[in-house]
C-alpha cells in the first residue's frame, strides 16, 4: 500500500524537527505547519525533475518564508536531488554544510534564490514569472511553459514589499505566479492579532488576484486549492489554514515552535503523535521510495521537452540564451560612431546611447524604471512596454517601486534567459537597497542605471543628492559601482557590467559633461578599475583621484596647478572594486608606494569623504561633501562646495604649503 499524503508529510516534519533539534538551532514550526501543503504541490503539481535542478522549463518553487528552510532542504533530499545528502541535514546550519540557516542558491542547485529577508521572496517570483512569460513569448508554449509557486508566511505578507510585488504582479496579470500563504496566526511575538488586522484576502481581490481558501493541513484540499489556482488566470493567493509545529502536542500553534528547537520530550511526543517510530534522519522505505517517485514524475515531461527543444532548430540559441552568454561585439563599433561626433554629454544620456546599441545587439536585455523613464533614460527607440497584452515587450514600467522592482529583477535574473536593467534616482538606492543586498550574495546580474548621482542634480535640493550613497555601495561585497566620466566610460563600464556574473550600480549624472576621451584606446580602460587620465607634465607632486563629473574638474584644477609647476597626474577611478581587483605592480603604478610628503594624493568626488583615505592614505586630501546637500543650480552647488577648478587648485596649494612640500 502507498503511505498516505500525511505519512509522507510526516517524513518532512520528522526531518525539520530532528535536524533543528541537532543543531539546537532553527525554526521547526513552519516546515511541521506547511509540511502537507508542501506534500501535496510536490507530488502532484510541481513540474521538476530531481535529476536535473537546470531544466529550463521546470516550475520555480520559492520558499519565501526562508526561515522554514528544512522544508526545502526536507523536500530536495526526499524527492532525490543529488544535494543535499543526508549527512548535509544532519549537519543543518553547520559550517561548510550546504543546509545553511536560509535557503542559498549559491550552496544548492535545488534552491532558486536565496531567501530569508521576508517578503523579498515573493517579490523575485514577481520577476521569475516575468521572465517566464517572456521567454513563452519569444519562443512559444513548446520550449517555455511553467509556474513559478510561492510559499510565504505572514511576515512576507507584512512586509512593505509585497505591496510592490503584488501590485505589480496583479497589474501584469501573472497568473502562473501562485502563493501558498501559511496562514497560522503566529509570528515571533505571538498571536498576528498583536500587529494585524486587515483583510488579506480582500488586499488581493482589490490588486486584482484571484484567491482561495483551503485547510492546509488536508492535502487534498490543498491539492484542489492548487487546481482552482491554475485553472485561473489571474496570480493566486492560496490560503492555507496551518498550525505552527503541527504534530508537537504541547507547543503547537504557539510562537514556541517557530523558531527553537522543540527540546527532546517534545520531539518524542511528536513522533507518537504523528505515528512516526522511525529514529532520527531515517525514512522508512515505502516513504522514501514514493517520495523518489514523486521526484522523477517530471522525468518523461522533461524528455518530451528535450525533443521538442532539439527539433525546434532554436536549441543552440535557446540555450545559449539560458546559459545567460553574451560578448561586448557592439562595444567598439558603438566607440567609433561616438569619437566620430564627440559633443559635451549627460552620463545618463550617453547611457541611453550605448543602450541603444546593447538593446539592438542582445535581445535578452528587458529595461525598466520606477517611473523615471525620462529621466532615467533608460527607455530606448523602439523597445516596446512589456504588458499584461504584449509580454515580448521588453521594457517594463515598474511605477513608483524601487524595492519591487529591483528584488523582480533579481527573479528575472535567477530565472535565466534575462539580462534585467532599471533606474531611479542614485539617491533611491536606499529604498532598493535590501534587493541589491541580495542581488550581491546571490550573483545576480541585474544592472541598476541610478541617474542623478550627485549635487549636480541642482534644484531638487538635499532630499535628492546622494551624498553617502556611493561609498555605502562600494562598502557592499560582490557588487560593482561603476561611476563614468564621459560617453565612452559609460559605454565601457556598461560592456563590462554586462559581461559580469554579478550585480552592477551605474551612477550617472543629470549635468552635462566634456568628453574626456576623445580617441580609441586598445582595450577597455574602465576594466582595470582606475587608470591614468593625464600624466604629470612638471615633475609629478600631486595625484588626483577623481570619478565620473568630478574627473573633468580634476582635470581642470590639474591644469591650473601645472601652470604653477606643480606636476599633477589625473587618475579616473570609475570603479573601485575592479582597481582593488588589480595586480600589486598595476596599483603601484597608478598610485606609488611613497609618501604624501613626496606625492600628494588628493581625492575629489562630490559625495562623502568617508572611505577614501583607503586611496589618497591618512595624511592624503580628501576633497568631497561631509553634510547634506543645498537646492540651487547645479554649478552655484558645486561653487559653494568648493568643487571647481580654482579652489580645489588653491586648496591643494595651501594643503601642500602646510606640508612643507613646496
Ligand atoms: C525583513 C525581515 N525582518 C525580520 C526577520 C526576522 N524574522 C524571521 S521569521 C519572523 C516572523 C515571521 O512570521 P511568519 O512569517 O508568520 O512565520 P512563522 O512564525 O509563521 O513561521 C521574523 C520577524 C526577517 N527574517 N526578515
Ligand atoms: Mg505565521
Amino acid at each position: 500500500m502507498q503511505p498516505t499524503q500525511r505519512r509522507l508529510a510526516n517524513a518532512i516534519r520528522a526531518l525539520a524537527m530532528d535536524a533543528v533539534e541537532a543543531a539546537n538551532s532553527g525554526h521547526p514550526g513552519m516546515p511541521m505547519g506547511m509540511a502537507d501543503a508542501a506534500t501535496a504541490l510536490f507530488t502532484k503539481h510541481l513540474k521538476f525533475d530531481a535529476a536535473d535542478p537546470r531544466w529550463p522549463d521546470r516550475d520555480r518553487f520559492i520558499l519565501s518564508a526562508g526561515h522554514g528552510s528544512m522544508l526545502l532542504y526536507s523536500l530536495l533530499y526526499l524527492t532525490g536531488y543529488d544535494q543535499p545528502t543526508i549527512e548535509d541535514i544532519k549537519r543543518f546550519r553547520q559550517l561548510g554544510s550546504p543546509c545553511a540557516g536560509h535557503p542559498e542558491n549559491f550552496e544548492l542547485p535545488g534552491v532558486e534564490v536565496t531567501t530569508g529577508p521576508l517578503g523579498q521572496g515573493l517579490a523575485m517570483a514577481v520577476g521569475m514569472a516575468v521572465a517566464e512569460r517572456h521567454l513563452n513569448a519569444v519562443y512559444g508554449d513548446d520550449l517555455v511553459d511553467h509556474r513559478t509557486f510561492v510559499v510565504a508566511g505572514d511576515g512576507c505578507l507584512m512586509e512593505g514589499v509585497n505591496h510592490e510585488a503584488v501590485g505589480l504582479a496583479g497589474h501584469l496579470k501573472l497568473g502562473r505566479l501562485i502563493v501558498l500563504w501559511d496562514d497560522n496566526n503566529i509570528t515571533i511575538d505571538g498571536s498576528t492579532e498583536l500587529s494585524r488586522n486587515e483583510d488579506v484576502i480582500a488586499r488581493f481581490q482589490a490588486a486584482k488576484w484571484h484567491t482561495v481558501e483551503c485547510d492546509g493541513l488536508d492535502a487534498g484540499k490543498v491539492s484542489k486549492a492548487i487546481e482552482k489556482a491554475v485553472a485561473d488566470e489571474r496570480p493566486s493567493l492560496i490560503r492555507c489554514k496551518t498550525i505552527i509545529g503541527y504534530g508537537a502536542p504541547n507547543k503547537q500553534g504557539t510562537a514556541a515552535t517557530h523558531g527553537a528547537a522543540l527540546g527532546a520530550d517534545e520531539v518524542a511526543a511528536a513522533r507518537k503523535e504523528l505515528g512516526w517510530d522511525s529514529p532520527p534522519f531515517e525514512i522508512p522505505d515505502d516513504v522514501r521510495a514514493t517520495w523518489r517517485e514523486a521526484g522523477s514524475r517530471g522525468s518523461k515531461a522533461h524528455a518530451e521537452w528535450t525533443r521538442r527543444l532539439e527539433a525546434s532548430g532554436k536549441s543552440e540559441e535557446f540555450s545559449a540564451r539560458i546559459a545567460g552568454k553574451i560578448d561586448d561585439a557592439w562595444l567598439k563599433p558603438y566607440l567609433e560612431t561616438l569619437l566620430a561626433d564627440l559633443k559635451p554629454v549627460a552620463t545618463r544620456k550617453a547611457s541611453e546611447a550605448a543602450l541603444g546599441a546593447i538593446n539592438a545587439a542582445i535581445p535578452a536585455t528587458i529595461g525598466g524604471s520606477a517611473d523615471l523613464t525620462g529621466s532615467n533614460n533608460t527607455r530606448t527607440k523602439g523597445q516596446e512596454p512589456l504588458t499584461a497584452d504584449n509580454y515580448s515587450g521588453r521594457y517594463i514600467y515598474y511605477g513608483i517601486r524601487e524595492f519591487g522592482m529591483s528584488a523582480a529583477m533579481n527573479g528575472m535574473a535567477l530565472h535565466g534567459g534575462v539580462i534585467p536593467y532599471g533606474g531611479t534616482f542614485l539617491v533611491f538606492t536606499d529604498y532598493a537597497r535590501p534587493a541589491i543586498r541580495l542581488s550581491a550574495l546571490q550573483k545576480a546580474r541585474v544592472i541598476y542605471v541610478m541617474t542623478h548621482d550627485s549635487i549636480g542634480l541642482g534644484e531638487d535640493g538635499p532630499t535628492h543628492q546622494p551624498i553617502e550613497h556611493l561609498q555605502s555601495l562600494r562598502a557592499m561585497p560582490q557588487l560593482k559601482v561603476y561611476r563614468p566620466a564621459d560617453g565612452v566610460e559609460t559605454a565601457e563600464c556598461w560592456a563590462l557590467a554586462l559581461t559580469d556574473d554579478e550585480p552592477s550600480i551605474l551612477a550617472l549624472t543629470r549635468q552635462n559633461l566634456q568628453p574626456l576621451r576623445t580617441s580609441a584606446a586598445k582595450e577597455n580602460l574602465c576594466a582595470k578599475g582606475a587608470y591614468r587620465l593625464k600624466d604629470a607634465d612638471k615633475p609629478r607632486k600631486v595625484i588626483f583621484l577623481a570619478t565620473g563629473s568630478e574627473v573633468e574638474i580634476a582635470l581642470a584644477a590639474a591644469e591650473k596647478l601645472e601652470a604653477q609647476s606643480i606636476g599633477v597626474d589625473v587618475v579616473s577611478m570609475p570603479c573601485t572594486e575592479r582597481f582593488d581587483a588589480q595586480p600589486q605592480p598595476y596599483r603601484d603604478d597608478i598610485l606609488p608606494d611613497v609618501s604624501n610628503r613626496e606625492i600628494l594624493r588628493v581625492s575629489v568626488e562630490a559625495g562623502t569623504t568617508f572611505g577614501w583615505e583607503r586611496y589618497t592614505g591618512l595624511h592624503g586630501l580628501r576633497i568631497g561633501i561631509d553634510r547634506f546637500g543645498v537646492s540651487a543650480p547645479a554649478p552655484d552647488a558645486y561653487d559653494y562646495f568648493g568643487l571647481t577648478p580654482d579652489k580645489i587648485a588653491a586648496r591643494v596649494v595651501d594643503f601642500m604649503k602646510q606640508r612643507g612640500m613646496e
